[in-house]
């Protein structure tokens, strides 16, 4: 029985693909800062899969290898990586902007996805089979003011999915790309520390749901061994580019 594993699973995308996956029966190990969550979403959907949970912080390389270490029982059966742990931290001008805010999100989205993505990928490689699905974004395509490092973030997240990709050529392994534009979830909660400023992005459109992310992500999973779909991107309707929002009067 193979296992899929799913960074930042307490919430989002993570926690909407988890519960997807796990009524399918399959196999889980997810991961999240929040201990408590993830235990509650762990006896939640133990109900109908077997389910692993770990906490820790993606972006710090001793807690990736601890992690590591206490799960390498599990590791030969990862068949799924889904690195989706990330966030946005601060909208601010570059040159106004809190320095802290940028090792957070370089630390989390760029080196977090690495330190998973090199810790789990050699297993694959023996078994020579795979599939890691990387969530970059819509802002990993093109750029808007207050989002330059958030933007670069993941720029960088698409040039390691099309470096990877290269890497593996010669394998049965897939990786693939999904970049959402305006998606609901603790997302700009996150970014902006205040609830008010995080319900007016989305004031006056209907922006993606995470379940509409999990779907799609379950489409690219179950495509025969010889399709990758290699990149997705996804805005909702009221959205025709990154900065072009429709919103309802
Ligand atoms: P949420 O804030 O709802 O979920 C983010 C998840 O990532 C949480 O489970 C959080 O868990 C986890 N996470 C964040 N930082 C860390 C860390 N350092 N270590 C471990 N886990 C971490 O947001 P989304 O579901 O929207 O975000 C998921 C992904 O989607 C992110 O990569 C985001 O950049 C991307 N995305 C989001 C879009 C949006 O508009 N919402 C659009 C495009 C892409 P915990 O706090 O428990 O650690
Ligand atoms: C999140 C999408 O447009 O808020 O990745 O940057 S956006």
């Amino acid at each position: 029985m193979s296992i899929t594993l799913i960074t930042g699973a307490t919430s989002g995308i993570g926690l909407a693909l988890a519960r997807k996956m796990a009524l399918q029966g399959i196999e889980l190990i997810l991961t999240g800062r929040r201990g408590e969550r993830l235990d509650k979403i762990k006896n939640e959907l133990s109900k109908s899969a077997k389910i692993h949970a770990y906490s820790f912080d993606v972006s710090s390389r001793k807690a990736v290898e601890n992690f590591l270490s206490a799960s390498k029982e599990l590791l030969p059966k990862v068949s799924v990586l889904v690195n989706n742990a990330g966030l946005a931290s601060g909208a601010d001008k570059l040159h106004e902007a809190n320095i802290d805010d940028w090792e957070t999100m370089i630390d989390t989205n760029v080196k977090g996805l690495l330190y998973m993505t090199r810790g789990i990928v050699p297993y694959m490689v023996k078994t020579n089979n795979g599939h890691i699905v990387n969530i970059g974004s819509a802002a990993g395509r093109w750029t808007y003011g207050g989002g330059s490092v958030y933007c670069a973030t993941k720029f960088a997240v698409r040039a390691i999915s099309e470096a990877l990709r290269v890497d593996l050529l010669g394998t049965n392994i897939r990786v693939s790309n999904i970049e959402p534009g305006m998606l609901e979830t603790e997302f700009s909660l996150v970014r902006f520390r205040d609830p008010a400023k995080a319900k007016k992005v989305y004031e006056g459109i209907t922006p993606l749901q995470p379940d509409d992310i999990a779907e799609t992500i379950q489409w690219v999973l179950s495509r025969p061994p010889h399709v990758n779909i290699q990149e997705i991107v996804m805005f909702p309707t009221a959205q025709a580019a990154i900065s072009n929002i429709h919103r309802r009067t």
